[in-house]
């Protein structure tokens, strides 16, 4: 809890730590109501800050010091200054060494930041500043240093003892306790340190790396849980095997570790050798976890894997280039998924979370560029800026070079920076290097924020036989940000004729076509490209797979729509042409609604989900994704002013009415899908997933009609299954239909049944949180009141509250503000809990502006109320303050 006001952290301060520390040797005696750290720091003078000896500042914070020496020399309180956040010595020599005892309370330690304890095990989160809270350090990534970890405890609760790197010894003690060291042999920040003590169990795999070296793999878990390992083993090996085939990184230590834990902020974190996950994570099995679930191990375990060079080996020079790591290393995850699974799929499930998520952080309060230069607090910027964003721009960067020079800029990064902490600049020129291409005017990504919008206006000369695309690009003015250069912005195109056929493509002045689907560079304010040799008129599929994060603008007609729908060869403009008809459509009908008119659905919409559900040779998944209708938070976002109401009864409407017209081929895919379900046992992988989307995306539109046939269906699904894939998704129609009876039932013999298994729990709450039926606010709030609910978990907290005010927008922006009221009561006690959890759960206040007055008004005032309810942690006190702004 910060005692003075937080300052502003600029970019434009940075300096160079005036000290080292080239060794650090760490004791932990962990015991039940304390723990001791003891921390030897081999420091000296950095030769690259100056002369002369400045006072050397630790950070530390909610450390009780107990003693301190200076080259063995014992200090006394003369000595040093001590303040909240500070220890200041005096060093008298270039070269020195600092030998500190703290005691720590992990044991109370709700943060969940620094070391703290999960159920009955120890474990760390240092990442971005915790690690100042377990000893006094120079707690900031581009001070590197060699790390010894011994680690003490009682043997009988905690047999197992984990830190970074090798173990080199352990043994036992009188008293029943027992000590293990780890030293790890790579120097690295702090932020990467780890420790696990625990009664775990593991799997154990090995991997032999492409220079035939022996990796042991151990996955850690509660004994419970041993079961539902395998699927993260598997996806560890695939990880190490992908990066060394696309990247060619190797590991690097002898034994890479998961540890899985319940109470965690976050997904995961890629502590050297030893990344600890949430539970969430790790686990995965037919029954308990859905498909998407296994996907998102899959992803997260091959994103803390690849960290193991975009992040540790080559880390960040200060936390304002976090995207250098992050960025990066989400479009390494990306592409590994879209290699393992559907490309096409990843593709639109990727656009449609940053558009409607992304897009809207972009428009609000807390827009910040990829590269911030200016922080409070820097937990509030592991956002999807930095994260999603950033993956964008090295997309954009792999597009204008292609992947052979990309992989040439990769390696050269890798190797020129192997050990360092370096910045986003020094990032793109080892792309500039190994490419020769000047990315000056493109690095205008990382610097300026808010989403570019794309206006792209069409003229065909038919006596010429030349077609023109004239574009205009601009940018709004974002927080601290009101002028905006021109970004560049690589837009791929393919130019349709008649029979859906690509054109080859000319520009004027080049002296024969240069393929049927280019990249063409948008890099002035406005700029036309002129295509000669097109001999009628054709219709253009822009910004083929996504390849500029921006919003596009052509006046396309539906029917337009519904042949590009139809007919682009590229799968994702497929699906992007059948979202921006059903965007039209619905605009259509919330106009209608808001003139107090009937509603009245396109028939065209109906057709083309027709065609889309007969259409057998297409994959599944795509008809899934192409049946799902752009989702609430998506129509927001893209609305003026959001009217809530009407978004969700236009969007209600258009399902019912798509559900009545399509019964036969919806009820026959499902059928013969769910057949295949039954009668398969459950498989991971992408062709099953495929068929169980189209399966239960079917089931939702089913269950609008009321027939008495799909009831009978949907509830044996939800008893007659192997996995938790259909028998949630029965579970959630069920609990978002009017069979209250059916729904009791189900939802009282799901929790009977799965009451031990904190994972499902958690979506048993989060289906209840996510209903849109009247009464949301009731419901959520007598969950609270569950046994299995507590607000000291962070899954538990997602699940329920941060679902019911981000998924279930109808219930939560209800006119009389209680959603609004009861967020804020929340915010208020988790920011004396959690402060990160308070804060990220304060998102949707923060949208404010997108509402009608009277919302505005409610929204504005929980958030001032917020800010007057007491001492603010540092998290929740910027994003309220810059959101009042
Ligand atoms: N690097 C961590 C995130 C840490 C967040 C700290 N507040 C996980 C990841 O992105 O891989
Ligand atoms: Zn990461």
């Amino acid at each position: 809890m910060r005692t003075e006001q937080p300052k502003m952290i600029y970019l434009k301060d940075y300096r160079v730590p005036d000290y080292l520390i080239d060794e650090t040797h760490l004791t932990f005696e962990l015991f039940e109501d304390h723990t001791l750290v003891h921390a030897q720091l081999v420091m000296r003078r950095n030769p690259e800050a100056g002369a002369g000896l400045p006072p050397l500042v630790l950070d530390g914070q909610e450390l009780e010091l107990l003693e301190l020496k200076l080259d063995d020399r014992l200090l006394s309180a003369a000595d040093y200054q001590l303040s909240d956040s500070h220890l200041t010595l005096q060093p008298t020599q270039e070269q020195f060494v600092i030998d500190s005892s703290v005691r720590i309370h992990p044991e109370s330690n709700t943060a969940l930041e620094g070391l703290y304890k999960s159920g009955g095990m120890f474990c760390t989160q240092c990442e971005a500043e915790g690690f100042r809270k377990i000893t006094y350090y120079l707690d900031r990534p581009d001070v590197m240093s060699k790390f010894t970890t011994t680690l003490s405890a009682e043997q009988h609760s905690y047999p197992v003892l984990l830190s970074n790197g090798n173990p080199i010894a352990s043994g036992s003690e009188e008293g029943g306790r027992h000590w293990a060291t780890w030293e790890d042999p790579f120097k690295k920040p702090a932020y990467l340190f780890a420790l696990v003590a625990g009664d775990l169990w593991c799997v154990e795999d090995s991997f032999t790396t492409m220079s035939g070296r022996e990796v042991t793999l151990r996955i850690y878990v509660e004994p419970e849980n041993i079961d539902k390992v395998q699927h993260a083993m598997d996806s560890l090996k695939k990880s190490m095997k992908w990066d060394e085939e696309v990247y060619g990184r190797e590991y690097d230590l002898d034994i890479f570790m998961i540890v899985a834990v319940n109470d965690f902020n976050m997904g995961a974190m890629e502590n050297k050798g030893l990344n600890i996950f949430n539970s969430s994570c790790v686990l995965a099995k037919a029954e308990t976890a859905t498909d998407a679930a296994h996907q998102r191990v899959e992803a997260v375990v091959a994103h803390e894997y690849f960290h193991n060079w975009s992040g540790n080996r080559v880390t960040c020079r200060d936390w304002f280039q976090l995207s250098l790591k992050e960025g990066f290393t989400v479009f390494r995850d990306a592409e590994f998924s879209a290699d393992m699974n559907s490309r096409t799929v990843k593709r639109i499930e990727d656009v449609a979370y940053l558009r409607t998520h992304q897009f809207a952080e972009d428009a609000g309060p807390m827009a910040h560029p990829v590269r911030p230069d200016a922080f409070m607090e820097i937990s509030n910027f592991y956002t999807l800026t930095v994260y999603e964003k950033g993956s964008e721009v090295l997309r954009m960067i792999h597009t204008l070079l292609g992947p052979e020079l990309f992989r040439k800029g990769s390696d050269l990064y890798f190797e020129r920076h192997d050990g360092q902490a370096v910045t986003c600049d020094d990032f793109v020129k080892a792309m500039e290097d190994a490419s020769g291409q000047d990315l000056t005017q493109f690095k205008r990504w990382y610097s300026q924020a808010g989403t570019p919008l794309l206006t792209v206006s069409e003229s065909y000369d038919a006596a010429a036989n030349t077609y023109r695309l004239q574009l205009r690009q601009s940018c709004p003015a974002t927080p601290g940000q009101s002028e905006k250069l021109p970004f560049v912005i690589p837009v791929e195109l393919a130019l349709l004729d008649a029979r859906g056929r690509e054109l080859p493509l000319q520009l004027v002045g080049e002296d024969e076509p240069v393929g049927r689907s280019r990249v063409l560079q948008v890099t002035q304010a406005e700029q036309a490209f002129t295509f000669v040799g097109i001999a009628e008129k054709p219709l253009p599929s822009l910004l083929r797979g996504f390849s500029a994060p921006v919003k596009l603008s052509f006046p396309y007609s539906r029917d337009q729509l519904m042949f590009l729908m139809q007919h682009d060869s590229d799968g994702f403009n497929r699906w992007e042409a059948g979202q921006q008809l059903c965007v039209q459509v619905l605009q259509e009908l919330i106009g209608q609604h808001q003139r107090g008119e009937p509603l009245v659905l396109d028939p065209r919409l109906v057709e083309a989900f027709r065609t889309l559900l007969l259409d057998e040779a297409l994959d599944q998944a795509m008809v899934a994704e192409m049946l799902s209708l752009p989702g609430e938070g998506y129509l927001t976002e893209i609305a003026e002013v959001a009217d809530v109401d009407a978004i969700h009864a236009a969007r209600e409407f258009a399902r019912a009415q798509l559900a009545g017209a399509l019964f036969e081929p919806l009820w026959k895919r499902y059928q013969a899908n769910r057949e295949i379900s039954r009668s398969t046992p459950y498989v991971a992988e992408s062709a099953h997933f495929a068929r169980r989307s189209l399966q239960n995306i079917a089931l939702s539109y089913l269950m609008l009609t009321g027939r008495a046939e799909v009831l009978a269906a949907c509830l044996e699904q939800y008893e007659v299954c192997d996995n938790m894939t259909e028998r949630l998704a029965a579970l959630a129609v069920l609990v978002n239909s009017s069979y209250e009876a059916e729904k009791a039932e189900a939802l009282k013999a799901f929790a009977e049944h799965f009451k031990d298994n904190a994972l499902v729990m958690d979506q048993w709450f989060s289906v209840q949180a996510a209903s849109t039926l009247p009464g949301g606010l009731q419901r959520v709030q007598a969950l609270m009141q569950h046994p299995a609910f507590t607000l000291k978990n962070p899954n538990k907290v997602r699940a329920l509250i941060g679902a019911f005010a981000g998924q279930n927008l109808v219930n939560f922006h209800a006119v009389d503000g209680g959603g609004y009221r009861f967020l804020a009561d929340q915010v208020i006690t988790l920011n004396a809990l959690n402060p990160q959890i308070a804060s990220r759960l304060l998102g949707p206040l923060t949208r404010w502006r997108k509402y009608g007055e009277q919302r505005q008004a409610l929204m504005r005032g929980e958030l001032e109320r917020i800010l007057a309810s007491g001492e603010l942690s540092s998290d929740v006190f910027e994003v309220v303050s810059k959101s009042l702004a």
